[in-house]
């Protein structure tokens, strides 16, 4: 008789022996690899080829990051290989999952918009959907965190390998991207023509990878490009070593700041590179005349990293291909729609003039000349002058990308309800006005495959063994899982599902930083980049807190916790770095008393990335979301921790809102502040953390004790963070939040002491997080903005 999995074994078996060597988990980790790519290859072909003959409308999403995460056992899950791979290694005395720990994680990302980014291709492919990622392929992805005395320290990561790469170098597509020069106007055949006299040239190469669909349907690509020497001739390019330094610079590094625009040049080469290379190949390669670009193809900005793809596709179809402005306009205008991401000042890219007229004199002028047109269509209207600056391209020497973002694409959404209203009615309402039908929302999601059958294998083989198989196609048919909510058999697979994921967890944490957790404890999980709006600052305070009352007052004896910390500050982010250093400080004196450490335990993960985030998120009791509300513009970690049976303690901010919507607020911890009373605290500058330290004593125990410096390791520390919460006014409202967020803890205790009430609740949150896929979320973009059409498969 056929069977998959004795097929799989003999011709592994063939292969490791063609090698010749011993059986290793390299070796097995190399073969596999061959394997996988071989049957990757074959649906990619018929996947490309299918396109070719179809012809149908295509999306290219560009982003500038794609923080992918492992590549090998989600691919062997959508190939619905896995299954029958890790049995047959288990019958070669093999494990599959030691030797995925072998793979370098392609950490080509900094968080949740790279993270989102690798999510959305995911589900393209998956609804069978002609949408291509395009992006940079860094050198060196996100650094590697390690603790030095506490202290966050940084090291450059490669994730590239010699043999077996995850990607295919596609020479014969290489494109130039030109910088610097001189405009030049000359007389053409029709008129006057610009042209850029002396340009320095690099060469762009597109790497290709598969972006494998669920079961194996569709392949679609995720093409990243690398910056190489060019053949042009030009005067810089004499001093060889020099331009190839140069060059190589250019996709060496991911920058590692989240949350901050640093207005780098070697970041503008990025962008610019991005994008004049993804549309260069868009043009090339078409089978369309150019005037039907925007029924052929539809491009998404992810943020306005990539926002110069407006003025470049201008300058494509204006100097390449000799269209009028009218003509361009129309054209780019149908083809390029914006997605926001956040409302932090100091995110929003902003350029100095001067930078980009030296960089990219052509892009320079044309988006002076967008801006000057925009402006002129405005003077028929009485605007006041705050208008005039929020509608503004070009102001004082600044290019705000986010205005040029929204007047040049056809459609601009937000990532949350609660983030798109704050854009339409506060940040962008002045641009909301001018085009009343651009801005939408768009929710985020998380793509269940990863978040749930890869990282939750048990618990996804314990809700098809509930409600049948069909979840995986369908996620919101999660939903059938309310009717087992008060069953009292699953409540206890459930639970044993739990405690299971909670040890391997602490397996891994085991063998990679040498650290014992109490399976019993209550795993409170915080895990997301470090910022001050994310309020880590808070949950170590009231940790902090709670060590304070065990140590004076004999009666309070809580049920153990373990409150986990995982997430890396950008290097230059001088206070969440403190805020890092400050958790492990108290980390270590909680976990050294012999009292306290009977009832709390700190632990910081090192180098929280994806795989890591893929051993958390399963073993999660609490999922902490509590951001200042109105500052996270949706978030997607809650979303994965709630698919997983987590319970959130959040605020009413980004998606938490439309979480707590789905499931119940008597399914959640809610506590704090309302992004209204927020912003009407900031316009009026009248909130005073001093008020709060004055009416609440253990709050002020707890700053005085800081003060004296009885929370660091000596060295003075907590001398920043302390100067942020009072000098500084406590710019996030932790003061302000405490008291609310600590009642939200104490009930989290009550209820977590009837365990099956728990365990309802926790299966209510995933019952109700079907929406939460991103399946869903492109569905959406594809209904409302891209209109593409599904592709038959034939697997
Ligand atoms: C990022 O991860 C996010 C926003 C950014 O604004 C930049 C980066 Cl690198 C420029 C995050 C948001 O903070 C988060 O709320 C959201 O869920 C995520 O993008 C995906 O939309």
């Amino acid at each position: 008789m056929f069977s998959y999995k004795e097929e799989f074994k003999k011709s592994f078996v063939t292969r490791m022996e063609r090698k010749g060597m011993e059986k290793t988990a390299e070796l097995a980790y190399e073969t596999l690899w061959e394997m996988t790519q071989e049957w990757i290859q074959k649906r990619w072909n018929r996947t490309n080829q299918l396109y070719r003959d179809n012809n149908e409308k295509k999306l290219y999403y560009f982003s500038i990051e794609f923080l992918i995460g492992r590549v090998l056992g989600q691919n062997l899950i959508n190939l619905n290989f896995y299954d029958t791979v890790k049995e047959g290694l288990d019958e070669l005395g093999l494990q599959l999952s030691e030797i995925e720990e072998l793979e370098t994680e392609p950490g080509l990302g900094n968080g949740g918009l790279g993270r989102l980014a690798a999510c959305f291709v995911d589900s393209l492919a998956s609804l069978g959907l002609p949408g291509h990622g395009y992006g940079l392929r860094y050198k060196g992805g996100l650094f590697t965190q390690h603790f030095v005395n506490g202290y966050q320290t940084e090291q450059p990561t490669q994730w590239i390998q010699q043999e077996h790469n995850v990607d295919i170098r596609r020479e014969e597509l290489a494109v130039d991207i030109s910088y610097y020069g001189e405009i030049q106007v000359v007389m053409g055949l029709d008129g006057l023509k610009v042209n850029v006299e002396n340009p320095e040239w690099v060469k762009a190469i597109p790497y290709d990878m598969p972006v494998v669909g669920a079961n194996g349907g569709t392949v679609n690509t995720l093409r990243l490009w690398q910056a190489e020497v060019s053949d042009r001739p030009f005067p810089g390019r004499e001093d060889y070593a020099v331009y190839e330094h140069e060059t190589a610079k250019i996709t060496d590094r991911l920058y590692p700041d989240d949350s901050l625009e640093a207005g780098k040049i070697l970041r503008l080469k990025q962008q610019y590179f991005l994008c004049s290379a993804s549309l260069q190949t868009i043009l090339n390669n078409r089978s369309f005349s150019i005037e039907a670009l925007p029924e052929n193809a539809a491009i998404q900005i992810n943020d306005t990293h990539p926002a110069l793809a407006i003025p470049e596709l201008m300058r494509l179809l204006i100097d390449d291909h000799a269209l009028s402005w009218d003509q361009a306009w129309d054209i780019t205008t149908r083809t390029i729609s914006y997605t926001n991401h956040t409302i932090l000042e100091e995110a929003m890219g902003k350029w100095d003039s001067r930078l980009i007229q030296s960089l990219l004199p052509r892009i320079y002028l044309i988006i002076e000349e967008i801006d000057r047109r925009f402006k002129k269509s405005l003077q028929q209207q009485e605007l006041d002058e705050e208008a005039l600056h929020k509608l503004s391209i070009i102001e004082n020497g600044t290019i705000k990308m986010a205005v040029l973002a929204v007047v040049g694409s056809y459609k601009v959404n937000g990532v949350a309800k609660l983030h798109t209203e704050i854009l339409k009615k506060r940040e962008m309402k002045e641009l909301n006005e001018q085009f009343p039908n651009k801005f939408h929302n768009k929710t985020n999601g998380i793509t269940h495959r990863r978040w749930l059958l890869k990282a939750n294998h048990e618990l996804s083989g314990l809700i098809t063994e509930a409600i049948g198989p069909r979840w995986i196609k369908e996620p919101e048919r999660l939903s059938e899982l309310h009717y087992f909510a008060q069953n009292h058999s699953f409540l206890q697979d459930f639970q044993a599902i739990k405690s299971l994921k909670k040890e391997h967890l602490i397996h891994h944490l085991q063998r990679n930083q040498n650290v014992v957790v109490d399976p019993d404890s209550i795993f409170d999980i915080h895990i997301k980049r470090f910022h001050g709006y994310k309020r880590q600052l808070m949950n170590i305070l009231h940790i902090q807190m709670l060590y304070d009352r065990i140590k004076r007052d004999p009666t309070y004896r809580p049920y153990p916790r373990t409150f986990f910390f995982g997430g890396k500050a950008a290097p230059s982010y001088h206070f969440a770095k403190q805020v890092i250093k400050m958790i492990n400080t108290v980390a270590s004196k909680v976990n050294s008393d012999p009292l306290a450490r009977k009832h709390l335990h700190v632990v910081f993960v090192e180098n929280y990335n994806v795989t890591q985030a893929e051993y958390l998120i399963p073993a999660a009791d609490v999922s902490e979301q509590i951001s200042t509300a109105s500052k996270e513009a949706s978030g997607t970690g809650n979303m994965k921790l709630m698919m997983n049976g987590a319970l959130t303690i959040g605020t009413f901010d980004g998606a938490n809102v439309e979480i707590f919507e789905e499931v119940g607020q008597e399914n959640a911890f809610v506590f704090g502040m309302r992004a209204e009373q927020v912003m009407q605290y900031e316009k009026e500058k009248s909130y005073n953390p001093k008020e709060i330290i004055d009416s609440d004593s253990e709050i002020a125990q707890l700053m005085e004790e800081l003060i004296k410096g009885e929370w660091t390791d000596g060295k003075n520390n907590v001398d920043f963070i302390v100067g942020q919460l009072m000098e500084d006014s406590d710019p996030y409202f932790v003061l302000k939040d405490f008291r609310s967020y600590s009642k939200a803890h104490e009930q989290i205790l009550k209820a977590y002491a009837h365990p099956e009430k728990w365990a309802e609740m926790c299966v209510k949150n995933i019952a109700a997080s079907g929406i939460f896929s991103s399946d869903r979320t492109i569905q959406q973009y594809s209904n409302d903005v891209w209109h593409l059409t599904k592709i038959p498969s034939i697997y």
